[in-house]
């Protein structure tokens, strides 16, 4: 996914109110609940029973192109906002871990230039952005869609983010076409599905016709200005995480509150979630610590 820039983030965290209602209208849930819904989670009072006293810990991590100014504050924001307990450490990198593993923190979150992951460090286990991301954005399409069994959904962009959104429409039984500017990258994931999944999808090789012929889509590319206007009807409703958005101010106009975007909203709350879901499935790692191939 793109890096972001603060630009890109510096409002988020006082602005969610206005965003849960926004994504009320459009899926019937709040960002919690999107949240939860990506994460298995039934219904939100059995979630908050699950997260209460979990501490989250988010550290800034300053390794290659370093800290964006705002992203950990951001991060701990949309937490906070969604009720968990939840700290930016004051120290970064490595004594921001041992701080944050210091006052009990169960889930340690933090970003560098390539990753950025939730870990469950008494659990052994990594939620990664990407995948959640993923599940959280096809959660909402599903909520915005009423369901997605046996609907024709269009994704485009086959990179790590299309991947895993793949992966979750086809748990959620949706007959799925993939497209990308690189054919051999569609094909590839084509393969990847038949491997995996016992299970075909349609490789899309014209955009404007692909476009044209779906009303569910999911934009994973990280381009800007690729579904306009005429390719949106009064049923079309998109995904569009991270940043640029992929869909013109014409077309966003027109589909009015049929669409999902955010730059880290979402990916954060479907990131959470998972994490509440993992502590509480495996309260801790049973596997003795392994270092250099020997148990510690
Ligand atoms: O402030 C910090 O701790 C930085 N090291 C954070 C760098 C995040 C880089 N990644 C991104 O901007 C995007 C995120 C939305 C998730 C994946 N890429």
């Amino acid at each position: 996914m793109t890096r972001l820039t603060t630009d890109d983030i510096q409002d988020i965290r006082f602005e969610l109110n206005a965003y849960d209602r926004y994504l009320v209208s459009a899926t019937g849930r709040s960002l919690l609940g999107i949240g939860a819904a990506a994460a298995g989670f039934g219904d939100v009072p059995r979630f908050r029973d699950a997260a209460a006293s979990i501490r989250m810990a988010v550290v800034p991590i300053r390794s290659g192109l370093g800290v964006i100014s705002g992203f950990a504050e951001t991060v701990c924001g949309i937490l906070v906002h969604m009720g968990f307990d939840a700290f930016v450490t004051g120290y970064s990198d490595v004594s921001g871990f041992a701080e944050a593993v210091d006052v009990g923190a169960q889930v340690i979150l933090a970003a560098d230039d390539d990753r950025f992951v939730a870990l469950c460090p008494r659990q052994g286990k990594t939620v990664d952005n990407s995948r959640a991301t993923a599940t959280g954005f096809v959660a909402g399409l599903d909520l915005m869609a009423g369901g997605l069994d046996g609907k024709r959904v269009l994704v485009l962009g086959c990179g790590p983010v299309g991947r895993w959104v793949v992966e979750a429409l086809l748990m959620r039984k949706a007959i799925v076409t993939v497209v990308d500017r690189v054919a051999k990258k569609a094909e590839g994931l084509a393969g990847w599905t038949r491997a995996v999944f016992q299970t075909t999808i349609h490789v899309g090789f014209e955009l404007g016709q692909a476009l044209s012929t779906h009303l569910l889509i999911v934009d994973t590319t990280n381009a800007a200005g690729v579904i306009h206007a005429r390719h949106v009807t009064t049923d079309t409703r998109v995904a569009a995480p991270g940043m640029p958005c992929g869909v013109t101010s014409n077309a966003r106009e027109k589909l009015a509150g049929r669409i999902l975007h955010d730059p880290l909203q979402i990916g954060v709350a479907a990131m959470a979630c998972q994490a509440v879901h993992i502590i509480r499935e495996q309260p801790v790692s049973l596997s003795p610590a392994v270092h250099d191939g020997k148990s510690a």
